[in-house]
């Protein structure tokens, strides 16, 4: 975004020529070069003693729930998969390429669907998450971004979630865009009832079914489908925060930290390609290789095909391209 005489253009910093949606979608995932960490001081890191507490007995008690899987009906297992799965599109198609991106258009059956599954994956409701990752993206890397990668692994893995925010995130969230999630229904419904929401799609539905259909103990499948399920998808995603900003290549833009992580992309249905992502956030698929390797991806598809949803929007081979040979690292043949 420079002007004739070189001037940064601070005014409002728009969508590239890229961005493929139109000036009336969200585009407030954009990075904002115009923004400025303030100077002086860090304020000093407020520990959260209650997560802390919560956030450790849920790791010891998934690593306990490791220990009851042999002595399971497979069926649990199978069905702890189904969960970590459902739960998994409840993040990946629901809140973060449906809602924080509005990379497609979904009609209401299916976002009533991915918000009750976005319930089972117990990630803040739809309307927080998507704003936290708005700032992420568009304030990447900064004191405004929720979980700024350059304070380290664990700060962008779990340990934002355990201490108080930067007030900057909280002074330039509330400038962002939200008026399409406030819109939205179905969203601003699962944020008034997300309470009673997680308890019974988190905790009680993963555990009951086993115990009614199969004769499994409610002690084994609340283990299993519940703790131990809820506490891999927390950190299949919290991978994409913490090793896809510091492991990998940088195809598309090297001057950015997001990566494409080859590990994260299977163990996240799809959503390692990192890099890409930051350098084209608007793409259905946040991968330049459409549906390879891509379950999510895979799922949107399908729900095309069904006539659930539609617009799906991608960035051009030609696009693509020319932003590698201008920004790449050069890991991928360009010529
Ligand atoms: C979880 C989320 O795990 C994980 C998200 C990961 C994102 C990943 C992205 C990667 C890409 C996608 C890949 C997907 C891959 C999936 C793979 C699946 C197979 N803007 O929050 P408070 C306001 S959650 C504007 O209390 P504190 C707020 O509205 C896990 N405003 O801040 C409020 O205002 P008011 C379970 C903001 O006190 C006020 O500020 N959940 C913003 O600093 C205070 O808000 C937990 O563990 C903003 N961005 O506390 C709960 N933020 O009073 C964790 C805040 O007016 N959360 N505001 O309403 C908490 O306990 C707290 O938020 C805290 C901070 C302690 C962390
Ligand atoms: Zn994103
Ligand atoms: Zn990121």
């Amino acid at each position: 975004h420079m002007a004739q005489n070189g001037a940064v253009n601070v005014e409002k910093v728009h969508p590239p020529e890229e961005d493929v949606r139109s000036e009336r979608e969200m585009t407030d995932d954009v990075f904002d070069e115009s923004y400025h960490e303030k100077k002086g001081p860090k304020p000093a890191t407020v520990y959260v003693w209650r997560n802390i507490i919560l956030m450790s007995l849920l790791h010891l008690y998934a690593v306990y729930a490791l220990w009851l899987i042999p002595s399971t009906h497979l069926l649990t297992s199978l069905w702890a998969i189904l969960c970590f799965i459902l739960s998994g599109l409840g993040i990946t198609a629901g809140a973060h390429r449906l809602w924080s991106h509005r990379s497609y258009k979904a009609t209401l059956p299916l976002r009533i669907f991915l918000a009750v599954i976005n319930s089972m994956a117990f990630q803040n409701d739809i309307y927080e998450w998507a704003r936290d990752h708005r700032g992420h993206h568009k304030f990447s890397e900064t004191d405004a971004d929720p979980h700024n990668a350059t304070r380290g692994f664990f700060f962008s893995h779990v340990g934002w979630l355990l201490v108080r925010k930067h007030p900057d995130v909280i002074e330039k969230g509330k400038k962002l865009d939200l008026s399409d999630l406030k819109a939205d229904k179905v969203v601003m419904f699962q944020r008034r009832f997300y309470k009673p929401s997680v308890l019974i799609m988190c905790f009680i539905v993963p555990s009951v079914v086993p115990w009614y259909f199969w004769g499994e103990s409610l002690y084994n499948s609340f283990f299993i489908a519940a703790i131990l399920r809820y506490t891999m998808i927390l950190n299949a995603t919290w991978l994409v925060n913490s090793a896809a900003h510091m492991y990998g290549n940088r195809p598309y833009d090297r001057n950015i930290n997001p990566r494409e992580n080859h590990l994260v992309v299977f163990g996240a249905l799809g959503e390692g390609f990192h890099n890409y992502h930051h350098t084209f956030p608007f793409d259905y698929s946040t991968s330049e290789f459409g549906l390879k390797w891509n379950f999510t991806t895979a799922f949107i598809d399908l729900m095309c095909y069904l006539g659930l949803a539609s617009d799906t929007k991608r960035a051009s081979k030609d696009i693509i391209l020319a932003r590698k040979i201008r920004t790449g690292d050069g890991s991928h043949k360009t010529g």
